[in-house]
């Protein structure tokens, strides 16, 4: 099939006051999002998506773990779809494009198609994945996890959030909760455009990361108890301080991912300690580990020193602890044809390209265990991601859509 013209370009603008419209649901407070999800803001993000998807002539389909799918019509409505698409949802402090480029991206594929008048023979879905970041309720691609069968619906329906809340009863609240049986759609391939949300294209000067890879990933929630007792009259060597426990183990992760480097990485982001009162020892801690390594022998040896370290840091401090692995994947090749029509896009619409791994993890990880799948990237200002600040220039975003927009294109067979 003819690859699209070099000339055809997505609407930069467009997609720009999309993305700007679309951050002012759920504000942050210091100029990013929250939009977590199953929240109203998520509710009302997803109703923007919906009205614009509407717009463009497309057909909403809702499955029961609330993700969207915005189809195109193709010629041939039994070709198996091409699929495009990312996340709506954001951490609590999270940046406007983490995830949204994807999913707008995707719409501005189609906006671009209706443009032009083309046709493919293919139809074209357009894809927003409930709870990819698994902050809200763990763990993170919680949507497209199920439909790649590496979670079950019901246990998925059972998480729950630090407020009890379950993520079934709160999809229902937000009146999110499709009918679609969850895994049931076929597609020929998956694409997805999403920030790089770490430095190299930016210091490198690079315009398009060609997504080979994406690292594994380790979540361990650790419940570390000690006994509270009066910070003050009680003898230090008569402490089972939960705190120093916390102390002890995050020194531990960060040493052990440093003794693979340049590539593993390993942090303790998710705290929490009770009674956190400024004068009782802490007597509880909650906390997540995060390792990850595009190495699946060195994540594995990394949980398993970490759980080694753990056992020998609680013995010598008379407190226990129990580890809940609550996220996994291991790490992922991407669909080599797939990441070919990433690379052929950015060559012929002569943008700068290398290929990467991608460091955060991303629906299309798990979607690349039931399609042929790849991933589009584009710089973010100094690599910064899952803050507030986090930034990219209107031409970043343009470049990454372009060259979603070829990709998609040529899987889909442009007809006419
Ligand atoms: O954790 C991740 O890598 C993704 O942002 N959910
Ligand atoms: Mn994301
Ligand atoms: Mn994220």
């Amino acid at each position: 099939m003819p690859a699209p013209g070099e000339n055809l370009r997505i609407n930069g603008d467009r997609l720009w006051d999309s993305l700007m419209e679309m951050a002012r649901i759920g504000p942050g407070v210091a100029g990013g999002n929250n939009r977590q999800t199953l929240t109203d803001a998520d509710g009302e993000g997803r109703h923007l998506f919906k009205r614009w998807c509407e717009a463009a002539g497309l057909t909403l389909g809702v499955d029961k773990m609330g993700t969207m799918f915005a189809r195109r019509e193709g010629t041939d409505p039994k070709a198996l779809p091409v699929y495009v698409g990312s996340h709506l949802d954001t951490q609590p402090t999270g940046g406007k494009f983490d995830g949204v480029l994807g999913v707008l991206g995707g719409l501005e594929v189609v906006r671009t198609l209706n443009d032009l008048g083309i046709k493919t023979r293919h139809p074209i879905v357009v894809t927003n994945w409930t709870n990819e970041e698994g902050t809200r309720f763990a763990p993170a691609m919680l949507a497209s996890g199920v439909f790649a069968g590496v979670h079950e619906q019901d246990w998925a329906y059972d998480r729950k959030d630090r407020e009890g809340k379950r993520f079934g009863d709160e999809l229902e609240r937000i009146g999110w909760k499709g009918g679609e049986p969850v895994g049931a759609r076929k597609m020929k391939a998956f694409f997805e455009l999403h920030i790089e949300q770490g430095p190299i294209l930016e210091d490198e000067g690079i315009d398009i990361g060609v997504v080979t890879h994406g690292q594994g990933l380790k979540w361990l929630q650790v419940t570390i108890t000690g006994k509270e007792s009066h910070t003050g009259s009680t003898p230090m060597p008569k402490r089972r301080n939960a705190g120093l426990g916390l102390a002890r183990i995050t020194e531990l992760v960060h040493e052990v991912a440093m003794d693979y480097q340049p590539d593993a990485v390993g942090a303790i982001g998710h705290i929490e300690v009770f009674p956190n009162s400024r004068n009782i020892i802490a007597g509880k801690v909650i906390c997540t580990i995060d390792i990850r390594s595009p190495n699946k022998a060195v994540l594995d040896e990394m949980d398993r020193r970490i759980r080694a370290g753990i056992a020998g840091i609680v013995e010598a401090l008379a407190i226990t602890a129990e580890i809940e692995q609550v996220g996994h994947f291991d790490p992922v090749t991407f669909d080599e044809g797939c990441v070919k029509a990433v690379r052929d896009a950015a060559e012929r619409l002569g943008y700068s390209h290398r290929n990467i791994v991608s460091g955060a993890g991303h629906d299309a990880c798990w979607i690349n265990r039931v399609a042929p799948t790849a991933m589009v990237m584009c710089p973010c200002v100094d690599g910064l991601s899952h803050n507030e600040a986090e930034d990219i220039s209107k031409e970043w975003a343009t470049a990454g859509a372009d060259v979603l927009f070829h990709a998609v294109v040529e899987t889909a067979e442009i007809v006419a």
